[in-house]
């Protein structure tokens, strides 16, 4: 034992001592880079100039802002997809029986919906947003990798169809056997029914072969996500600019450095925690049986990558309201420092609360309460933000464009969602709500009314740099209000419901809920109108919409939070206007 105790203490002394120095190295990037990348001098190996024309420029690039327009796209499909799926569970539920489509389809549907948000949706927008802005807010060239930022891209459109092979796969067969076409492996792929967490025993004891796509799918995806959560931790350590310091990164870059390092340590353990259910399913080893480690294991270990998981996509958010709000609050960040710091503190409590989602197991009653005393602790610098970016608004001159509707909206949204959370992390409370609608509610206060509501916002606020072209900012500021007003009626009802005791995850439920379970889909729909007219607004002025000639868009500079996005932007627009007179037109 103190013999174990000692060689920990060295390797704990060790490991400081390397990242110690890791941070004090200067001159990073003079370093050759061993994928090729930038060569000593700071010459670029990689010239964005000789760009490919057309598809292949896209299926080739290796510029930070293409491949980060690639996940922009992936993500929106996916969320087009998965919303879609939203859209159906919604109806579904507007009758108390099972009458749209079947049990069967809806479990597949929540199943499903859940997978595509959390793994193709969320962490893919955030990386895109990363890719596009971190090299331009930390005055970097590129990323520190840029072939292996478009390898970890380019993974994720083929783990998506391994995912979700099993509706295209149940299509496809249903429309090739009424032309008298058979094919025996597209009958039985259907979208698996197992909720997104896998549970075992289920997840093994079902012969849909689907599950094994699936997982090789979350498997893949969980190598693209690190390798480009590598990247991140690269370039913000070794690859920023001249002027800027680590007492001068911005707060979005922060969080997705603080991410990034989540990742680092939850996603691999899903990697391995997925190979082991594959064998089990195929192989008869025992990890989740009864018979050898037990279902409980898979609980583990599932919710040591599940919980970092959720942290994952809300650090970012949370970097996004700290960048937006200030801005239109004519105010600098309230509290920069303890934003950062409650952003770390976060990042390092994530790992401290799984078994919050166990308490119901049966698990020693010790371990219960170790685990709920972290879980309150994390509201601790969740409120610390808040606090703040209330101050940073308090006595500002606050101007209510899109991206700052947004943002005010996500920030009272995820103070529902949070004190939502506090309660279930508290386990008397837990042992009540357990699978019950409250905590789907709960979660979607933060996951649809922060994360999802400040991607928007961010959308809004930097589209004119992506583009260079303006959206209709009338319509944007429709959509804000419907989206902030469906969150609370959709996910509002739920937690209703399930406080009434009503458990999540069934298509059909006692007519009593008739009433609520309609006013949460109606909710749901508006927030599916405003997404279309997102959408819309998106591509429509992508084609036609004003170009911007003024980089200072959002006045920015009057209240001297110009930063280093825009500046670039700047430079852009006087070399372009500069190189063709001003002519080029619409
Ligand atoms: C308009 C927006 C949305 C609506 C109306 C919606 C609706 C729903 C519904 C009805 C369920 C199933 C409830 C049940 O019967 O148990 C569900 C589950 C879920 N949703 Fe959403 N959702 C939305 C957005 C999102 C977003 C943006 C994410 C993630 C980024 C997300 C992640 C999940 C997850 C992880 C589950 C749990 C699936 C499971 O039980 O295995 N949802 N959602
Ligand atoms: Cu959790």
């Amino acid at each position: 034992m103190i013999g174990g105790g000692v060689v920990l203490a060295v390797l704990g002394v060790l490991l400081v001592a390397l990242g110690t120095q890791f941070l004090r190295t200067k001159g990073w990037s003079a370093l050759a880079r061993p994928d090729g990348g930038y060569l000593p001098g700071g010459e670029t190996g990689v010239q964005h100039e000789e760009k490919q024309a057309g598809l292949l420029r896209w299926l080739t690039t290796v510029d930070h802002k293409d491949i980060g327009i690639l996940y922009l796209v992936f993500g929106t499909v996916a969320a087009l997809w998965g919303g879609t799926e939203a859209m159906m569970m919604r109806t579904e539920l507007l009758t108390p029986q099972a009458d749209v489509w079947t049990a069967a389809t809806y479990n597949g549907l929540f199943t499903t919906h859940g997978i595509t948000m959390l793994f193709f949706f969320a962490t893919p927008v955030f990386f895109g947003i990363g890719n596009y802005f971190l090299p331009l807010l930390l005055d970097a060239d590129d990323m520190a990798f840029p072939r292996i930022n478009a390898i970890g891209f380019w993974m994720l459109p083929p783990a998506l169809l391994l995912a979700r092979a099993g509706l295209p796969a149940d299509a496809l067969g249903k429309i090739l056997s009424t032309v008298g076409i058979h094919i025996p492996i597209l009958d039985v792929l259907h979208p698996p029914e197992t909720g997104w967490t896998l549970y075992a025993p289920l997840s093994i004891q079902t012969t849909n072969p689907q599950v094994d796509l699936l997982l090789l799918g979350l498997h893949l995806s969980g190598i693209a996500t690190t390798l480009g959560a590598i990247n991140f931790i690269v370039t913000v350590v070794a690859e920023r600019g001249e002027g800027v310091g680590w007492d001068n990164v911005d707060i979005f870059s922060w969080t997705m450095l603080s991410t990034s390092g989540v990742v680092l340590f939850a996603f691999p353990l899903l990697g391995s925690a997925v190979i082991m259910m594959l064998l089990d399913r195929n192989f008869g080893t025992t990890f989740y049986l009864v018979e050898g480690g037990g279902p409980i294991l898979w609980q583990h270990l599932f919710w040591f990558f599940g919980h970092p998981e959720v942290y994952i996509i809300f650090l970012p958010a949370t970097g996004l309201v700290s960048t937006i709000l200030p801005k239109f609050s004519g105010r600098r960040l309230f509290g920069f420092r303890f934003i950062v710091y409650s952003t770390l503190a976060i990042g390092v409590l994530s790992f401290g609360v799984w078994a919050h989602h166990m308490f119901t197991t049966g698990i020693d009653p010790r371990v219960r309460a170790s685990f709920m005393f972290v879980s309150l602790a994390i509201a601790v610098p969740s409120a610390v933000k808040v606090f703040n970016w209330l101050s940073t608004m308090y006595d500002g001159r606050i101007r209510l464009t899109a991206p700052m509707i947004l943002s005010v909206g996500s920030v009272g949204t995820f103070i529902i969602g949070g004190v939502t959370g506090v309660f279930l992390a508290a386990i008397p409370i837990d042992l009540i709500y357990h699978d019950t609608q409250y905590v789907v509610g709960h979660f979607h206060f933060i996951i649809m009314g922060i994360i999802a509501m400040m991607m928007l916002a961010a959308s809004y606020y930097w589209y004119p740099i992506i583009t260079g072209r303006m959206y209709d900012q009338r319509l944007a500021r429709l959509q804000a209000a419907l989206t902030i007003a469906g969150v609370p009626v959709t996910f509002g009802s739920m937690l209703v419901m399930g406080a009434l005791g009503l458990p999540r995850r069934y298509a059909d439920y006692p007519t009593q809920f008739a009433t609520l379970q309609q006013v949460a889909s109606v909710g749901a729909f508006v927030i599916g109108v405003g997404a279309l007219l997102w959408l819309w607004n998106m591509v429509q002025s992508y084609r036609v919409g004003p170009r911007v000639r003024d980089a200072d868009v959002w006045n920015l500079k009057e209240s001297g939070q110009f930063t280093r996005e825009w500046q670039w932007f700047e430079e852009q627009l006087d070399e372009r206007y500069a190189a063709d007179g001003g002519e080029t037109d619409d």
